[in-house]
């Protein structure tokens, strides 16, 4: 049983959104063409969904700026413009997404105390969303991911997909994915590999 895990492909990670990701729409047109592939069994989407408010916003911090370093709940947390809150433009998809091929969608973040960078469970590793739960009920065996944003949500997705998912093959699409900073990019790749997951091209993917 072969899945796609799409990461975070919406509006606010792509170029006109609150959280643009340099050249986040280009991970569109390959995400359609995996989609499409019939290559995969499954495909399930993930949705960052957070309340007006969320305490990743440095909005919610009086005297932060988006970018900085701030506390949320007494850990460091990275202060965040506004973004993908609950039922927003922002939040939806990116409107050339083929969503019609999505079988089902893990949304994320909802918890204004905790990020959620990972599909799976918070980053604090307390509360899990089901996302595990679901994808070994379905029978899962291999699991390819992509999509936004490399250095974030799809690197801590992947690397909570090797431990959650034992036994299950990870792998991690390059080119249907982008990233926020370039050093992050390299350092999230380099740990993605380091902790088994096979980095790999679409072209690989639909071989
Ligand atoms: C993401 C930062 C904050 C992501 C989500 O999807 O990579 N990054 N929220
Ligand atoms: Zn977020």
């Amino acid at each position: 049983m072969k899945a796609l895990l799409l990461i975070d492909i919406q509006n606010g990670f792509c170029p006109d959104g609150n959280l643009p990701v340099p050249d986040g729409d280009q991970v569109v047109p390959v995400a359609n063409a995996l989609i499409d592939s019939g290559r995969y069994d499954l495909i399930v989407a993930s949705q960052d969904w957070h309340p007006a408010g969320h305490g990743s916003f440095a909005s919610a911090h009086p005297g932060k700026k988006p970018f900085e370093m701030g506390m949320l709940s007494g850990k460091p947390q990275m202060m965040w413009p506004d973004h993908c809150v609950q039922n927003t433009e922002d939040a939806m998809f990116h409107p050339d997404l083929n969503a019609s091929g999505i079988d089902f969608v893990q949304q994320k973040g909802q918890n204004p105390a905790v990020d959620s960078y990972s599909a799976f469970r918070d980053n604090d590793q307390a509360a899990l969303t089901g996302l595990a739960a679901y994808l070994r009920a379905e029978g899962v065996t291999a699991l390819d991911l992509c999509g936004l944003a490399t250095d974030y949500c799809v690197k801590f997705s992947a690397l909570d997909a090797v431990e959650m998912l034992p036994g299950v093959t990870v792998r991690f699409i390059e080119d249907a994915s982008r990233g926020i900073d370039p050093a992050g990019v390299k350092a999230a790749i380099d740990e993605m590999r380091t902790r088994g997951v096979t980095i790999i091209g679409s072209q690989d993917a639909l071989a």
